[in-house]
């Protein structure tokens, strides 16, 4: 037998003519494919912990399950740990940060005092991997998230605090962007809620909407920094009420001229993001998504290649939205090899979105046009056993990393010689 690598360019020849005989040009799949960045989220290498001297418990609506041992400890495994995982996912892609990781070396800096000067580190590091980074503003894990509230506390000294942080980051945004040269995302999550009905609807959201207004009160530079809200319905201490819900943010986003956030954990569970896409796109320039996997809630499971994520890369590709949607991956799973799943994560993200582009479209546009719904339900199922596998392994040789497989080696070698020592 040839080694793999010899026996998938073979394979992807008999593809690639196969994907011929149905209009599909895989050659155009794989180049458009090698230029979608996905924006990897920081916190699946930590578990959410952050690198603050304070070092404040999680909660807040955020849950992290498993013991699995060998998590990073400082920036720097951090930094380590994401090295390996992007040397097994194929194409280049973003890396995704959240406040509670700023370096401040002994001082200890409150959310309320931090500069771009405490990323300064990430930044030197991103620009050596030649990747943009992106970033979250932390609205919990601290002591200012009092009774479940920040931005919409009622008491106006906690609402300022939170106020400057979400000024402060979005500052830090502009910095990332303007040192990479790539428009960094600023994106903004709060976990108010309640727990239990409320007697109150209306005075949180108003108190929202001004601190919102307030947050995004200075014009940044779009070059280096746009903003994004990021709804949910509901979260753990906060099932019956959540300030910031979909309709909020959504008529927020479209009123104020930011991005809207879709997480694919944050609706009601037989509820896809999907559909939203084509639908907020209608009234927004560009939106961003935190693909996730809520297994029952939205509990962050590691993103498989479900039907959802298939119709979530078809809806980004076939709408023609590339350039409108910034792909981000939102989830943390301790119980697993963490390096294993961002790789895993990723990996599924990019692979999905090559479903899509390898996907007979003007064909199944033509049958439903003409109302030939027979052929469209046909071809759908036809698709899902063309030999997508082997133009993903082709992706994989010439993007140079691990044909299959066998990327699982590397991360159990780098667990052997690394990972096990913490
Ligand atoms: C929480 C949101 C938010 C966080 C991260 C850590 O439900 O999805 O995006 O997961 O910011
Ligand atoms: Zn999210």
């Amino acid at each position: 037998m040839p080694p793999l690598r010899q026996q998938a360019a073979t394979a992807y020849r008999l593809a690639r003519a196969r994907y011929a005989d149905l209009g599909v040009d895989a050659e155009r799949a794989l180049r458009v494919l090698a230029g979608i960045p996905i924006s990897i989220h920081c916190w699946q290498g930590d578990d959410v912990g952050g690198f603050e001297s304070s070092g404040g418990t999680l909660g807040d609506g955020l849950a992290v399950t498993g013991q699995y041992p060998g998590k990073a400890r400082t920036p720097a495994e951090l930094r380590a740990d994401f090295e390996q995982a992007l040397a097994l996912i194929p194409g280049r892609h973003r890396f995704n940060l959240h406040a509670s990781y700023a370096e401040t070396g002994r001082r200890k800096v409150d959310r309320d005092e931090l500069s771009v000067h405490h990323f300064r580190e990430w930044i030197a590091w991103a620009k050596t991997l030649k990747i943009g980074l992106d970033f979250n503003q932390t609205y919990f894990a601290h002591p200012n998230v009092q009774r479940g509230w920040t931005l919409t506390h009622p008491d106006r000294r906690i609402r300022r605090f939170w106020i400057d942080h979400g000024i402060r980051c979005r500052e830090i945004g502009a910095g990332m962007g303007r040192a990479l040269g790539t428009p960094c995302l600023a994106n903004l999550w709060i976990p108010d809620g309640m727990k239990d009905t409320p007697v109150d609807r209306k005075g949180p959201r108003e108190r929202l909407v001004e601190a919102l207004d307030a947050i995004f009160a200075k014009k940044l530079d779009p070059r280096h920094t746009v903003d994004s809200v990021e709804p949910k319905l509901f979260g753990i201490g906060a099932e019956s009420y959540t300030p910031g819900s979909h309709e909020f943010y959504l008529g927020y986003a479209v009123s104020r001229g930011v991005l809207l956030t879709l997480d694919a954990g944050h609706y009601h569970p037989t509820e896809g993001i999907a559909d939203k896409i084509s639908s907020v796109l209608c009234f927004l320039p560009e939106i961003a998504l935190h693909v996730s996997r809520g297994v029952r809630w939205d509990s962050d499971h590691v993103v498989t290649l479900t039907d959802d994520l298939a119709a979530i890369a078809q809806e980004i590709v076939w709408g023609k939205f590339l350039g409108r949607i910034r792909i981000g991956l939102d989830y943390f799973d301790a119980s697993i090899n963490r390096v294993a799943a961002w790789v895993i994560g990723t990996r599924n993200m990019v692979r999905a979105l090559l479903l899509a582009l390898l996907a007979p479209i003007e064909r199944l546009r033509a049958a439903e046009r003409a109302g030939d719904y027979t052929t469209r339900l046909a071809l759908q199922e036809e698709m899902k056993t063309l030999p997508f596998g082997a133009v993903w392994d082709e992706h994989c040789r010439r993007q140079d990393v691990p044909v299959g497989e066998a990327w699982l080696a590397e991360v159990q070698r780098y667990e052997r010689d690394v990972l096990a020592r913490r």
